[in-house]
């Protein structure tokens, strides 16, 4: 039968496409990540091994699809000899239950994955969290650290906030401890903007009334830029800040420097760049 005759050559069409594509999906990887921020946090890597996932099906579909096309403009394109009208062909029991078969694997895993994924990043903070109140205005932001709500381990005993406090031509530097859960709390003062560390793979609207938060666990020391990511006004692009993830007990020594010499309890370090103010 013609059809079958078909299939059968399609078929052999995407083994070989199929090894070809297989051998080639490593480089593809590598390519669609140039100049994507590394992930540094838990969240972002799940995030990062879910995009992997999606780019490597829908890489998949793209080679099965523009095969089939290729394969089908060459092989059966109209020769001199031909018949003015083809062999007309009606139905497929197979072919329909194969193309409605596979989407569906394909969204199902899609969508499970996401879900895992999601679940993963919209959880709430566990008790023993970090918290970090981010207040963004018009143009930067303030970083507020409660003094009773430092993480795991309490270095200062006593009440009070240290309050990092940027300005436009002085960015401001927010610094949270490596490998254990940090979660920031946004509020806005003015208009929205957006809190976004690319190497979070994550942004968040700050928001005028509504008080959102997220949760991370970083997990590579180091410094990292961030940015305001909502176009909030004139100033907009002025909204920078670092993020510099340090062991505990360099956070340690970082908090009680800004937590000292303020016998009200309240340390204003503005544009903190870690040093006492
Ligand atoms: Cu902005």
């Amino acid at each position: 039968m013609r059809l079958s005759r078909i299939v059968r050559a399609m078929a052999s069409v995407w083994g070989v496409v199929a090894v070809a594509a297989l051998a080639l999906l490593p480089s593809a990887i590598a390519f669609a990540q140039v100049g994507q921020p590394t992930p540094i946090t838990d969240e972002a890597r799940s995030m990062h091994r879910l995009y992997i996932v999606v780019l490597s099906l829908a890489f998949a579909v793209f080679v099965g699809v523009v095969s089939a096309l290729l394969f089908a403009i060459f092989r059966y394109r109209r020769r001199r000899a031909d018949d003015p009208l083809p062999p007309q062909i009606h139905g497929s029991a197979k072919i329909e239950a194969m193309w409605i078969a596979i989407p569906v694997i394909i969204v199902l895993t899609m969508f499970t994955y996401s879900a895992v994924v999601l679940a993963k990043t919209d959880r709430k903070a566990p008790e023993d969290a970090l918290t970090i109140r981010v207040t963004g205005f018009q143009f930067q932001w303030q970083f507020d650290y409660n003094l009773q709500d430092l993480g795991s381990r309490k270095p200062v005993d006593r009440e009070g906030t240290v309050t990092i406090l940027g300005t436009p031509s002085n960015i401001p530097e927010l610094v949270i401890p490596v490998d254990e859960p940090v979660e920031f709390v946004l509020h806005s003062n003015d208009v929205i903007h957006s809190f976004f560390i690319p190497n979070f793979l994550y942004k968040l609207d700050v928001i005028p009334g509504l008080e959102n938060r997220f949760v991370v666990v970083p997990r590579v020391t180091g410094t990292f830029r961030g940015q305001c990511a909502e176009l909030c006004g004139v100033d907009h692009a002025l909204m920078l800040f670092t993020v510099r993830v340090v062991t505990r007990d360099e956070f340690d020594r970082w908090i009680v420097e800004q937590a000292a010499g303020t016998a009200s309890g309240s340390a204003d370090a503005s544009a903190g760049n870690g040093q006492q103010q």
